[in-house]
């Protein structure tokens, strides 16, 4: 370390999680000496971080590997449609020692600051221990979900018990067997961390202060043939991945709601419940999130699924949303996630109705009960998309910090520069394509590989995104949300959080048009030989 600290990096790339571990490889292809500088122990980033009971992929294992190495996949045995999380970061483990990685990666390396030195044509880049490193480039690749977000409940740090969020879970085992456990929020980790504490919990409390629409996963093991035919099939699984609307295998359906008959709407939609995967969501008729009547229709066909799977209907009409319909947040995939709140040892709070007003040593409070647990799950989300962004104090030219420059909202061009900031590269910006994350992860970095290689080959060092060009990229962010029904929607998506100070105010927080139309957008930038971005 010692000796990195002396050395100029040609790249620095921020985190080992998917993003910084293909960054590395294609950086090492380009003869460049890059230092990945990592908070954990381990790769994996997500899937090293979120090691909650239940953590799964929601889409399907087979689209989410990474495609560029066929050579691991042909021999890579996923054992489930949606692989657990140990699986997958037993999987990016194995990318990293096949490709010798970590003697490139230095861990316990938390990143809090970065400084562009126009005079050296470098970054320095801080970390919490005190290192600080120098390169040319700057690549973060720090995730868009990310940066863990606790709720401000006073008393917090007086109960006595244990405590965990879902996104900075142990690495040891966490027992409920017999437990008294509370479960604080029901987004997509809440969820998952719900139905699978529910099955050895003495008793379950969850806290939901809005219900979320779920759809069933139908999970089901991969046994040594299907995953031969599965594995005949990489081609065309990356190929349609690289052409629906979200790199999901799932493409909205040409139709419209009332293009078809009832009978035919009610079949199409029991079809959609009933098969594995994000269907119901990214693959239903394809004015489902911009019609509000055709949103009801699909809304009142879930909430009726709940109905029937739930026994008590006071409690069914709890887990049905009132304020927002279906798939205008993110629709966490579930098994029997219902059929929970059936159980004898599982109780659900509104708290809505019954705020948490307070964390004793010995429980939670709320307005009107207290309740006795032994284990508290925060499962209380994070400050996405440019969360991860605000906690390190980027400067870039002149000294102006990205805080500033994203006062009145994140800006960039293609989610992947940002003027002032020269040489910075973001992985997963805000504004990138989102959907089947490894997919866009790959275009990113095959995007900025073939930046940093048309540099290397023209004798270039410097490039800094032109302001007409983010402006001209973000006019086309704001035209395509609008009219989408999740813009009237409380969520991450829409850049709220309700934990985070300055964030309660909805809008565009994410690029919300198709994956396709967002690669064409980037890749015509690369053809016009880099237009809108100044190269010196
Ligand atoms: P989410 O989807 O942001 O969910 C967080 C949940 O925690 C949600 O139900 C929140 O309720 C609840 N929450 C947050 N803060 C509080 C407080 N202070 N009091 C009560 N309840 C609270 O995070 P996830 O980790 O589940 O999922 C994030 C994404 O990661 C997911 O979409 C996947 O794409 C991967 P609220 O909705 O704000 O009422």
């Amino acid at each position: 370390d010692a000796t990195a600290e002396a050395v100029l990096f040609d790249a620095i790339v921020v985190g080992a999680g998917m993003s910084g571990l293909y960054q590395l490889i294609r950086l090492r292809e380009l003869g460049l000496r890059a230092l990945v500088l990592e908070a954990g122990t381990g790769v994996g980033g997500t899937w090293y971080w979120n090691r909650y009971p239940g953590c799964r992929f929601d889409s399907e294992s087979y689209s989410y590997g990474y495609s560029f190495d066929r050579e691991l996949l042909a021999e890579w045995h996923w054992s489930e449609h949606f692989a657990p999380q140990p699986e997958t970061e037993r999987y990016l483990n194995r990318v990293a020692d096949k490709y010798d990685l970590r003697r490139s990666i230095r861990f316990r390396s938390r990143v809090t600051a970065a400084a562009w030195d126009e005079a050296g044509l470098s970054w320095t880049v801080t970390t919490e221990d005190g290192g600080a490193f120098r390169s040319r480039f700057l690549i973060t690749a720090i995730g868009a979900l990310s940066s863990p977000t606790m709720p401000n409940f006073p008393g917090m740090d007086s109960f006595r018990g244990q405590a965990f969020h879902t996104g900075l879970w142990p690495k040891e085992p966490v027992d409920f067997a017999g437990k008294r456990v509370a479960v604080i929020g029901t987004g997509a980790s809440g969820v998952q961390t719900i139905q699978e504490v529910a099955k050895t919990a003495a008793q379950l409390t969850v806290f939901q202060r809005t219900p979320n629409w779920c759809a069933p996963l139908h999970n089901a093991t991969i046994g040594a043939e299907e995953m031969a035919a599965i594995r005949a099939r990489y081609d065309e699984i990356f190929a349609r991945c690289e052409e629906t609307f979200s790199c999901f295998l799932h493409t909205p359906d040409s139709r419209n709601t009332f293009d078809v008959t009832e009978e035919e709407r009610n079949a199409f939609l029991e079809k959609l419940y009933a098969e594995r995967g994000f269907g119901i969501w990214v693959g239903n008729f394809k004015d489902m999130l911009t019609n509000r009547e055709a949103n009801r229709v699909i809304s009142d066909f879930v909430a009726n699924k709940i109905r029937q799977r739930v026994k008590d209907q006071r409690v069914a009409e709890l887990l049905i949303p009132k304020n927002h319909g279906f798939g205008t947040r993110r629709v966490p995939l579930e098994t029997r996630y219902y059929e929970v709140y059936n159980q004898p040892n599982v109780t659900l709070v509104d708290s809505r109705a019954t705020p948490i007003t307070r964390i004793t040593p010995t429980g939670i409070e709320t307005s009107d009960a207290t309740y006795d647990v032994d284990i508290i799950v925060y499962a209380t989300g994070f400050d996405a998309l440019r969360g991860a962004f605000d906690r390190i104090d980027f400067r870039g030219r002149d000294g102006v910090t990205l805080k500033q420059v994203w006062d009145h909202g994140a800006t960039s061009l293609v989610g992947m520069l940002e003027h002032g900031f020269p040489n910075m590269f973001m992985l997963l910006g805000p504004h990138t394509a989102l959907g089947n994350i490894p997919r866009s992860i790959e275009f990113n970095v095959e995007w900025v590989s073939a930046l940093l290689g048309h540099m290397q080959a023209n004798g270039l060092t410097r490039a800094e995104a032109q302001p007409a060009a983010i402006a001209a990229w973000m006019d086309h962010v704001n035209e395509v949300a609008k009219g989408l029904l999740s813009m009237e929607v409380d969520s991450w998506m829409t850049g709220v959080n309700i934990n985070v100070a300055g964030k309660q105010v909805r809008h565009v927080a994410r690029y919300t048009g198709s994956a396709p139309a967002y690669r064409a957008w980037a890749n015509g930038i690369a053809e016009r030989g880099y237009d809108g971005i100044a190269l010196t």
